[in-house]
């Protein structure tokens, strides 16, 4: 990537953050410390390497996403609104009755949202039976999944590591946002996840793991992925929780706050510098 490519990504991580900081303080609580960690993700998934067409949201062959983190819904609703997929007004409807955007994703009712999450472990699963599905249709396309560190609690997370090597899943690359930490504390002193890269090797994937607020490090594992014949993919991104939210960024009490328009517009202001 050129030095103007991952300017321009990291200026649509930045409207990203502030959308969804908009969105969730005039709403007036909402998760997100787990939204900002992975809006760099997002801005270069959508901006630079989905193969995705907003007109067009259910094309069979295109890229998809599970964002497996459901709760960070509202950081997707805004890289949505910014592809096109919908109104960036729409965001203000975040989870009021009726809304199109509810605080987890719901395939049935967003468009852009390729699966329904928020039950934490079941995305990946779900990933896993995108990506066979895709191969048994002669669909070519990618499947990308975004999972929690503390999602790494669940079982189920790990019966879809073994499902997706057992079937060479090669074209499903998985990140896990490594924020180290989960919805009551650090993940170390609430369930020590050890060394993650260690279990997904010997789960039988391809490893690797990058800073998840480098565009140009990101951009270059999803590369080295999609060259990997005959094993899924895991990129271990290490981030930080609530990045670029003044008021929350690298504290636990961000996963699920409240905070008001005002504070939002201060926050904004702080992130843009003003
Ligand atoms: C099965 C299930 N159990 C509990 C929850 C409630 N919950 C929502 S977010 C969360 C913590 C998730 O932590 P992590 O995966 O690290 O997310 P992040 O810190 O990136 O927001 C929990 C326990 C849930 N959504 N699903």
């Amino acid at each position: 990537m050129t030095k103007d490519q991952v300017a321009e990504l990291e200026g649509r991580a930045k409207e990203i953050r502030v959308l969804t900081i908009d969105a969730i303080g005039h709403l007036g609580v909402g998760h997100i410390g787990g939204a900002m960690s992975v809006a760099d993700l997002l801005a270069l998934l959508y901006f630079r390497r989905m193969d995705v067409d907003p007109k067009d949201p259910r094309r069979a062959d295109r890229d998809q996403l599970v964002l497996s983190k459901g709760h960070a819904g509202p950081a997707l609703y805004a890289t949505l609104a910014l592809k096109g997929y919908f109104p960036i007004e729409w965001l203000r409807t975040l989870n009021v009755g009726g809304t199109a955007l509810p605080s987890h994703c719901d395939r049935n009712r967003t468009p852009g949202i390729d699966m329904t999450t928020g039950s934490l472990g079941q995305g990946i699963s779900a990933a896993c039976g995108i990506a066979l599905g895709n191969r048994l249709a002669s669909v070519g396309s990618r499947v990308y999944c975004v999972i929690g560190d503390g999602e790494c609690d669940e079982g189920q997370v790990w019966e879809a590591a073994m499902f997706a090597a057992h079937y060479k899943l090669d074209r499903l690359t998985t990140f896990v946002d490594r924020n180290g930490m989960q919805i009551d504390g650090r993940t170390d002193e609430i369930m020590a996840l050890g060394s993650l890269a260690a279990k997904w090797r010997a789960f039988g994937w391809f490893v690797q793991e990058v800073d998840g607020h480098d565009m140009g490090a990101m951009d270059g594992a999803i590369g080295a992925a999609a060259l990997e014949l005959g094993r899924p993919s895991m990129i271990i991104l290490d981030t930080i929780k609530g990045k670029g939210f003044s008021i929350g960024e690298g504290k636990v009490e961000s996963h699920n706050m409240s905070f008001g328009a005002e504070e939002a517009k201060k926050a904004i202001a702080a992130l843009e510098g003003r």
